[in-house]
């Protein structure tokens, strides 16, 4: 099942594409859903006909219907340095050292993961929507990652793309500056589906691809597969819901190992496009954030 949700003259509609394209309304919360999927492959709703669901995801907006993003999480998690390439992260810079190592390669290595707090539904966009690039960044990436959505004990509800924006010239001054880096209105993109477990057989054979145009042309593009990761998603939950409770829908997104490099920061007016295999693509416009005075 992928579940996809619009808002339509103010209100959200949330829908599910069962087994030969059919879609349901759902008559739930899009996480009640997922869990009443998870434990017996049913969901509540009505059937729909006529839904050209294909012609929203290209166009994000039809007549005064539009995409948004499928769920509205309490929390989002973001778990780093989890490919072998992200070990590298700033090895150009003066990144602070522990005991001789940065503190990327040291985390790397540690039987701790990175787990830190991403975001809120707030910060958060959907399919079509805008991220942004904040005022005071110079330097700003996209991060396209596998997402995973959880249940208050640490079940994989479903899949999704997830773009852990990241102002990366905050992060290389001074890892402290982290969450400023991390957090702020716009930093994260997810959708445009949540795909459900019995839909991704193997979530560590997935490509991951990035393409960000501008002005209409490729400016950059990498690929991954989710084969890469190095620190397995089951340790990552594990670490985040140890001693940490999380509320039902919480979502964790699992680190990049895609790095467009130092010239290749977003700018207003840039699209990004993430793709991930079973999952569909994202696609987000870029603004830049003014400062408000
Ligand atoms: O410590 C920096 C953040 C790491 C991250 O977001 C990633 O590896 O994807
Ligand atoms: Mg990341």
């Amino acid at each position: 099942m992928k579940i996809f949700r619009v808002v339509k003259r103010g209100y959200y509609i949330s829908y599910a594409i069962l087994e030969n394209n059919m879609v349901i309304r759902l008559d739930e919360d899009p996480v009640k859903a997922l869990i009443r999927y998870s434990e017996n492959k049913e969901v509540l709703g009505d059937k729909v006909v006529g839904l050209d669901y294909e012609s929203l995801l290209k166009n994000f907006k039809v007549n005064d219907v539009r995409i948004t993003k499928p769920l509205d999480p309490l929390e989002v998690w973001g778990s780093g340095i989890s490919y072998e390439m992200a070990r590298e992260r700033y090895s150009e810079e003066n990144v602070a050292r522990i005991l001789g190592k940065t503190i990327y390669e040291t985390v790397y290595d540690a039987v701790r993961p990175e787990i830190f707090f991403k975001a809120t539904s707030n910060r958060c966009v959907g399919h079509g929507e805008a991220i942004a690039v904040r005022s005071d960044s110079e330097w700003t990436l996209p991060e396209p990652e596998l997402a995973v959505v959880l249940d208050s004990n640490g079940k994989i509800l479903g899949y999704t793309i997830m773009d852990d924006v990241s102002a990366r010239d905050l992060e290389a001054e001074n890892p402290l500056y982290l969450p400023q880096s991390k957090i702020y209105a716009g930093c994260c993109a997810f959708g445009p589906f949540i795909v459900t477990p019995d839909e991704v057989k193997n979530p560590y054979n997935l490509d991951i691809k990035l393409r960000i145009l501008r002005e209409g042309k490729v400016f950059y593009e990498g690929s991954v597969n989710t084969s890469k990761m190095r620190r397995k998603i089951e340790e990552q939950i594990e670490y985040l819901i140890r001693d940490n409770p999380i509320p039902d829908g919480t979502i964790l997104t699992t680190g990049t190992a895609i790095v467009p490099g130092r010239d290749k920061g977003l700018k207003h007016g840039d699209i990004v496009e993430i793709s991930i295999s079973n999952l569909g693509t994202l696609i987000t416009p870029v603004i830049k954030l003014e400062r408000k005075k």
